[in-house]
């Protein structure tokens, strides 16, 4: 397979590491993934649960808004069509918000997590995720610019309004296509 490289990237070898501020210790045995907001069944998750759900595999290359772009990574984890079966969200629902633990937020259309290779990831290239890069869990949006791939997922919020995320709020694009360079609004 021939990477595809959008308009204005250029490849990388390794993910840079991009953090707002420090990461708060967890212990697995804490850990909760909440899912709540415009949903007829919401869910708090422990560790467990979202590993006693059905797994998955996805290899896609990742885009950064700063230009650079890492080829070919291997994400495990729960894809984001099970994570909506299970939440049942109302009809109008329009926009999905992801928080990490750190207070991260940022917004994505509902219609991304829907997409096939849109995944709550807990491993990468077959390895737990590093610290780093967002352990235990990561959402991780291949279709959309990589700081929709929110680190430390502690929750998924649905919503029928835009209530905009950490970098949205500051310029960043709503939606955030790197195919249609959608990188500031
Ligand atoms: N929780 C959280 N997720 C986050 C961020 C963050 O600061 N906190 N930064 C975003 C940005 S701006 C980018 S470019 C990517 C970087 O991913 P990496 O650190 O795994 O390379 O993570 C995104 N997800
Ligand atoms: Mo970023």
């Amino acid at each position: 397979m021939i990477p595809k490289l959008p308009p204005g990237q250029r490849w990388i070898e390794g993910l840079i590491v991009y953090d707002i501020g420090p990461v708060p210790p967890l212990d697995l045995q804490n850990f909760r993934l909440r899912l709540f907001g415009a949903v007829a069944n919401p869910q708090e998750l422990r560790w467990e649960d979202l590993l006693a759900l059905p797994q998955a595999q996805v290899r896609a290359d990742f885009h950064c808004v700063e230009g650079w772009s890492v080829p070919d990574l291997l994400w495990e984890g729960v894809l984001g069509a099970t994570i909506v079966d299970l939440v049942r969200p109302e009809p109008d629902v329009a926009w999905v918000v992801a928080h990490g633990r750190e207070g991260y937020t940022t917004n994505v259309p509902f219609s991304y997590l829907l997409r096939p290779d849109t995944i709550l990831a807990h491993s990468l290239n077959g390895k737990p995720l590093p610290l780093e890069h967002g352990w235990p869990l990561r959402l991780v949006v291949p279709s959309l610019y990589a700081w929709k791939s929110a680190k430390y997922l502690v929750a998924l919020e649905f919503r029928r309004d835009l209530r905009r995320g950490y970098w949205e709020e500051r310029g960043y694009h709503d939606v955030g296509d790197p195919w249609r360079e959608e990188r500031r609004r």
